[in-house]
């Protein structure tokens, strides 16, 4: 059977378990073609001290080309962290190029956590970001993300169902049909993900136990499994509980090595949850 082929467009942080380090074994343990078009290269992810950064604009264009040449084709363009205007103009080129009636575009809107902002990132980028989800089937935000995609104040807790349905759709009508908005939590004990198909108008909240502990590289997790999982063929929903259950069971796997794991969660002790998968 011929295999599927997803591609993640990300920076590669060398040490961090984040963007590329973390996309590269996930979709590959779900059965799909991993290939990557890496934006920029850091010596780690952003939240140490000291990280270097090395930009890859100049050669996002020429590698692109020679697919092209190649008539290459995607079953899935994967984006995530995206590190200038530039380069969302680049992903933005890439869609059009590539996208054909049987590729999902899947854009994760990496601009931030907790109501603030990653380093570097501005109002302005996050204004060109929603842009970028206009051209995605599928968008995976935090509230965070949310609320800069959607100019607006950023609420944390405490929000009712009817105010997380009001910003599915409003996400929606950047024009994404599909919208998954990670980190809602009604309740102490639960948090999960709210999702939107506008295609049949139908709202889902897939719920999980609440781990009081912060890891960085959560989203990324999150949104490579799904990626890996709805270009392997399953459904949207199915997509959503298997990422969903993943990150979770990867949460809990570093729960015991949590402080010197702050950077990122063991979700290796896991692949074996993803490589059983039908
Ligand atoms: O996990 C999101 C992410 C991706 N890439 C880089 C980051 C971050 C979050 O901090 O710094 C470089």
């Amino acid at each position: 059977m011929k295999m599927k082929r997803a591609v993640a467009i990300n920076d590669i942080s060398c040490l961090g378990k984040c963007s590329l380090t973390v996309a590269l074994p996930i979709i590959s343990a779900l059965g799909v073609e991993a290939v990557v078009l890496p934006t920029a290269m850091l010596s780690t992810h952003t939240a140490f001290e000291g990280f270097t950064f090395c930009d890859l604009t100049d050669q996002m264009e020429p590698v692109s080309r020679h697919w092209q040449e190649r008539n290459e084709h995607f079953d899935c363009i994967y984006s995530g962290y995206l590190g200038s205007m530039k380069q969302i103009s680049l992903v933005e080129d890439f869609i059009d190029t590539f996208k054909n009636s049987d590729t999902a575009v899947i854009v994760d809107p990496v601009l931030g956590d907790n109501g603030m902002l990653y380093k570097n990132f501005t109002v302005d980028f996050a204004r060109e970001m929603a842009k970028l989800c206009s051209k995605a089937d599928v968008i995976t935000p935090n509230l965070t993300e949310a609320a800069y995609l959607l100019g607006r104040d950023y609420v944390g807790e405490g929000y009712s169902e009817e105010y997380i349905r009001e910003t599915l759709r409003k996400l929606s009508a950047l024009g994404a049909e599909k919208v998954v908005l990670t980190g809602v939590s009604y309740d102490k004990k639960s948090l999960g993900v709210a999702t939107y198909d506008s295609a049949s108008g139908e709202y889902g909240y897939i719920k999980s136990d609440k781990i009081n502990s912060m890891f960085h590289g959560t989203g990324d997790v999150w949104a490579s499994t799904f990626a890996g999982a709805f270009t392997k063929g399953m459904s949207f929903t199915d997509a959503v509980k298997v990422a969903t259950e993943f990150t979770v069971e990867a949460i809990k796997a570093t729960l015991d090595d949590k402080d010197e794991h702050w950077y990122g969660v063991k979700f290796e002790s896991c692949l074996n949850k993803l490589t059983s998968l039908d």
